[in-house]
């Protein structure tokens, strides 16, 4: 006699185990992840430092990721797009002071600013030439990389009127500026976007005073699409390149790019 095969009866699964295959299938998740993890912060911290140039101190697949991230926030980075600013009376009147390298010889500087060509010629500009231009002032929100912000009031002379006034048009048509205190302790590079970004002053007063000396005197830069590290106190030359110039927080690891 044939054996009729045995309908496939469907068991009911009770409640108690869904749970538990539930929780097999999120533990055996949770395992293989943790184990992609692991492999991963291996593979990063097993692999070479990037080759120390303009920028050092990284492991070189984290470098890429920085310059890969440089390269889509600068296709989208346009100067039409202004940083937030805010009313004067929101200004702090207790300015923050995070750290002074590079702050050797600024008084001895007499509030001359070196500018420097590409073809290496260079011109000194005095302090009192920039004030007799036309003023900027901007009340916006100030970010450091260690965390952080302020509220602050700053005035000078925007980038972009100082690169007209001086006869920088063709060296702001370069890929980059470069900006060293006088004791060439700090230095800074920035892409010549962010550099001519509307916003982005030389300035010479903090809270409509002149800039204290702790603050960058006599003169600094404040690049509110930066973050703190970008905003070089106490400039003494300023230059225009094709390449990156030395960025002294690029060479300790940091970000080149820094913007927000
Ligand atoms: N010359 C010089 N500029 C500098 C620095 C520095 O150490 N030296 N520090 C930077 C950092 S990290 C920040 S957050 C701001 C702080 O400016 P403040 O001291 O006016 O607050 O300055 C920037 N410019
Ligand atoms: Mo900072």
């Amino acid at each position: 006699m044939e054996n009729k095969p045995e309908k496939k009866t469907k068991v009911a699964i009770t409640t108690e185990q869904k749970i538990k295959r539930r929780d097999f299938i999120s533990f055996g998740v949770f395992g293989v992840l943790s184990v992609a993890a692991y492999k991963g912060w291996r593979l990063l911290y097993t692999s070479p430092n990037e080759v120390a140039g303009v920028t050092a101190g990284v492991r070189a697949p984290l470098r890429r990721a920085l310059n890969k991230t440089e390269l889509a926030f600068r296709r989208v980075f346009s100067n039409k797009n202004l940083v937030k600013t805010y009313p004067k009376e929101m200004a702090a009147k207790n300015v923050r002071h995070n750290s002074d390298i590079g702050s050797k010889g600024a008084e001895t500087s007499g509030g001359v600013i070196q500018v420097i060509k590409h073809n290496g010629e260079s011109q000194n500009i005095t302090l009192d030439q920039i004030k007799a231009l036309k003023k900027t002032e901007i009340v916006y929100d100030f970010k450091c990389v260690e965390g952080w912000d302020q509220i602050q009031y700053w005035g000078g002379l925007k980038f972009t009127d100082f690169v007209e006034h001086f006869g920088l048009t063709d060296q702001a048509k370069l890929a980059y500026v470069g900006m060293m205190t006088p004791d060439k302790g700090y230095y800074v590079g920035l892409d010549m976007d962010s550099a001519m970004h509307p916003q982005t002053i030389l300035a010479y007063e903090m809270n409509g005073q002149p800039l204290p000396l702790k603050h960058g005197a006599p003169l600094r830069l404040i690049i509110p699409v930066k973050y703190g590290i970008k905003n070089i106190k106490r400039i003494g030359s300023i230059y225009f390149s094709n390449t990156r110039p030395r960025d002294y927080w690029a060479e300790n690891g940091y970000d080149y790019y820094s913007g927000l």
